[in-house]
């Protein structure tokens, strides 16, 4: 079924390291080589044995009109036949800025990168540079690329400073990274309590899709931009994944909290390598070359990915598919959790407009920790069963799963089915590894 993949993943790691060009890919909590996917389009990925999949990674998002959408890719080939890169100003970068600007109360300027990752670091540095302050919070299990000091995990102990979480990572850039829990307001509190003034920023995924789709409590969004306020800090919220995924705009319109810096990604490149981030003038009046704060990039606001990036928003600006999207991926999780219980198998989830993940545990998880009690294994049989079933999920429990605007409900109806199957096998003891 899966014998050409496998061929190739073999050849890959002749050159690639992991076979992969990012970590994930490579299926290691899953314990199976990776698919290679040769094609995509609309909610469906084709890989290289010709097999067919209901695709829910959505290349980790950006997808969420469909893969190979034609009217983005109309414009995509019309902008490459003028030029692929110019290195210079060009007015698609421009077009796009101005959908953003309009679409989120809190930026008036943007300055495009070509990562989630240098988005997240440049917003850090453009944060520690304002406040003259060089310690950030985050928060255990929200990811934010990997930069050096983003790289952190929990101290030991009742350290709130952390420790690198990868090696190559000076003890020297981890312990300007403190850590708290997510939806714990307390955590957070007691750390700015005990470091105030030391503290440039908060950063914080508004809606958590790292460590599975983790939503925030109600006031916890409000209560990180209370204390931002009482210790003159400032508010980074990172839309990566979240940026005109459950409302044109970010989840900060949704749950109404105005960051001082956002940061996006995914979605404003439509499958190209765009991210941004943005604030209102006078913070972003801090970067080169208006300001001190450096930050620069060959590829940045590259014409293609601009093209990609502003025929996606206008896609979702005119069709505003964002209630069917939800609708969608409610209907998903809790047809799922009806069919475990069924079946005596333990699932839990959480869903934001078109993101949500399922959890191996009765309790649905609000925090890391909670997502750490989930059964891995029974995580396992389900990607494996549903892979054999045609449905191609993110292979890690830590991951969120995206449903598109071209995800028909056949789609939802066969992916159902799949987990009935996969449900009944597992229950049977035919399929725990
Ligand atoms: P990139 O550098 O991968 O473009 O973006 C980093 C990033 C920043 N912020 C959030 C909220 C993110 O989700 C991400 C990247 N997301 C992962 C998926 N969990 C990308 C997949 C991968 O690492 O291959």
């Amino acid at each position: 079924m899966f014998e050409k993949s496998k061929e190739l993943f073999k050849e890959a790691k002749e050159y690639i390291i992991g076979g992969v060009d990012s970590p994930v890919r490579a299926f290691k909590s899953i314990g199976e080589d990776p698919l290679f996917i040769k094609k995509a389009k609309g909610s469906k990925v084709y890989d290289e044995d010709g097999n067919e999949f209901i695709d829910y990674v959505n290349s980790w998002g950006p997808a969420i009109v469909g893969h190979s959408n034609d009217i983005v890719l109309k414009k995509v080939i019309e902008t490459a036949q003028n030029g692929l890169s110019f290195g210079a100003p060009c007015s698609l970068e421009t077009e796009l800025a101005k959908r953003i600007v309009n679409a989120f109360d809190s930026i008036e300027r943007i300055r495009f990168v070509n990562s989630g990752t240098e988005a997240a670091m440049s917003a850090i540095r453009l944060a520690r540079g304002v406040t003259g302050r060089d310690n950030i919070l985050k928060f255990i299990g929200c990811y934010h690329g990997h930069s050096d000091g983003l790289l952190v995990g929990a101290g030991s102990g009742a350290s709130t400073f952390g420790v690198p979480s990868s090696k190559g990572v000076p003890l020297d850039f981890a312990k300007h990274t403190l850590l708290a829990e997510y939806n714990d307001l307390d955590s957070v509190a007691k750390i700015f309590e005990e470091h105030s003034d030391t503290i440039a920023a908060i950063i914080v995924e508004p809606v958590a899709g790292n460590m599975g789709v983790i939503t925030p409590k109600d006031g916890f969004l409000k209560g990180l931009r209370e204390i931002c306020d009482k210790y003159r800090s400032l508010l980074i919220i990172d839309e990566v994944m979240s940026g005109f995924r459950l409302t044109y705009g970010g989840a900060q319109h949704i749950y109404n909290i105005k960051p001082d810096i956002t940061i996006l990604g995914k979605v404003i490149g439509g499958g190209f390598p765009a991210a941004a981030y943005g604030a209102n003038k006078d913070i972003m009046s801090y970067i080169s070359p208006e300001g001190d704060v450096y930050q620069a990039g060959t590829l940045s606001g590259n014409p293609v990915a601009m093209a990609a990036g502003i025929a996606t928003l206008d896609i979702l600006k005119q069709k505003n598919p964002y209630d069917n999207l939800t609708y969608n991926a409610q209907k998903l999780i809790s047809r799922l959790i009806g069919l475990a219980v069924e079946y005596g198998i333990p699932l839990s989830g959480n869903s934001a407009g078109s993101m949500f993940s399922v959890f191996f545990t009765e309790k649905t998880p609000e925090n890391y920790s909670d997502v750490q009690k989930s059964n891995l294994n029974l995580f396992k049989s389900y990607f494996i069963g549903m892979l054999n079933e045609g449905i191609y999920l993110p292979p890690s429990q830590f991951e969120a799963n995206f449903i598109t605007m071209q995800h028909t409900l056949a789609d939802i109806e066969n992916t159902l089915v799949a987990a009935e199957k996969v449900f009944s096998e597992i229950a049977s003891g035919k399929l725990y590894v």
